[in-house]
C-alpha cells in the first residue's frame, strides 16, 4: 500500500507511536548514509574501520577516520523529518544514528540503539566515557585502555538497557513509523517485526523500497514526506 492518506489517519490516531529510524532520515542534512551509492561503505570496508577487529588491527586509522566524519558532520543541521518527528511529543523514538540530530531538533524520547558520536568511551570495558576529543588516539586515565568513539561496531553488543527500553516500545507501539533505514542489521531491524506482530501498523518512508509486505510504504525523501504526514 502507499497510500498517505491512511498513513495519516493511522499517525493520527496514534496513542503509542514510535518511530525507527536509520542514516536516511539526516542525509537531507548533508550526512552520508552507509549504503547508498556514495554512502559510507562505498569506499571504507566495515570490517576494517567499525568492528573491533579493525580497531585492534589499526587504532590510529580508526580514531583518525572517526575523528573525520565527526567534523564532516559538524555543522550539520536537523532537516525537515527530524523537525517533523521531535513535533511528535508522545512519540518514541528508536534510532539507529549516531549524529545527535534529533535531540537538536528538540527530540526527548530518543533511544540510541548504536551509539553516539559525541562520546568516547575505553575500548578495555572499564566504564570511562568522555565528551569525544577529536585529538587523535589517546587512553583512558582509569584503566589505560585505548579510548574508541561510543559506538557499536559490528560483533559488539548493543547496551542492554537500551534494547529492553525499544524492545518495550515495539511491543507496545500502535504504530511504527520506519524512515530511511535499509534495515539490514540485526538486532535493530527486527525491531519492525516485532512491532508488527505484536499488532502495530508500520508505515515506511524510504527513497528505496523495503518491500516489508505489511502496511503503507512511501517511497521518497523523509525531509518532504514526513512534514506532510504530520499536517
Ligand atoms: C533515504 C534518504 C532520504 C537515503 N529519505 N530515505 C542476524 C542476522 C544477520 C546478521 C546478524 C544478525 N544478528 C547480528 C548480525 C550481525 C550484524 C548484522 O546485522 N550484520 C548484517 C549487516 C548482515 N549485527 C551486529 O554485529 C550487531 N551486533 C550484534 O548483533 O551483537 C550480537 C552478536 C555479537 C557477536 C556475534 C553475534 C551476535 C551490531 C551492529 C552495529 C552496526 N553499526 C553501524 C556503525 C555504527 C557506528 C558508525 O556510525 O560508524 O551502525 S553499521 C551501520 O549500519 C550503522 C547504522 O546504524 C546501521 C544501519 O544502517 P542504516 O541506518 O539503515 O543506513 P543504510 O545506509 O543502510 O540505509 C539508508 C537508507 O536510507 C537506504 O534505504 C536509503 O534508500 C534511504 N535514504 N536518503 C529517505 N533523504
Amino acid at each position: 500500500m502507499t497510500d498517505i492518506s491512511t498513513a495519516k489517519a493511522w499517525l493520527a490516531e496514534a496513542r503509542h507511536p514510535v518511530s525507527f529510524s536509520g542514516a536516511g532520515l539526516s542525509a537531507e542534512s548533508g550526512i552520508a548514509t552507509f549504503r547508498d551509492p556514495d554512502g559510507v561503505w562505498a569506499e571504507i570496508d566495515p570490517e576494517q574501520m567499525a568492528s573491533p577487529h579493525g580497531f585492534s588491527s589499526d587504532p590510529e586509522r580508526v580514531v583518525a577516520w572517526y575523528n573525520a566524519r565527526r567534523r564532516a558532520n559538524e555543522g550539520a543541521k536537523p532537516n525537515p523529518a527530524h523537525l517533523a518527528l521531535s513535533s511528535q511529543s508522545h512519540m518514541i523514538h528508536i534510532t539507529q544514528n549516531v549524529d545527535g540530530l534529533l535531540e537538536a531538533a528538540g527530540a526527548t524520547n530518543v533511544l540510541h540503539l548504536h551509539g553516539t558520536l559525541t562520546r568516547d568511551r575505553c575500548h578495555a570495558g572499564c566504564g570511562y566515557a568522555v565528551a569525544a576529543t577529536k585529538t587523535g588516539l589517546y587512553h583512558c586515565p582509569e584503566c589505560g585502555g585505548a579510548m574508541r568513539p561510543d559506538v557499536v561496531w559490528f560483533g559488539e553488543m548493543l547496551a542492554g538497557s537500551v534494547v529492553r527500553a525499544a524492545e518495550t516500545a515495539a511491543y507496545g507501539a500502535d504504530v511504527m513509523l520506519v524512515v530511511g533505514t535499509s534495515a539490514v542489521v540485526y538486532p535493530a531491524a527486527g525491531l519492525i517485526e516485532m512491532a508488527y506482530r505484536s499488532g502495530a501498523k508500520i508505515v515506511v518512508v524510504n527513497q528505496e523500497p523495503l518491500d516489508l509486505g505489511v502496511g503503507v510504504e512511501l517511497i521518497g525523501n523523509a525531509g518532504d514526506i514526513l512534514p506532510d504526514l504530520f499536517t
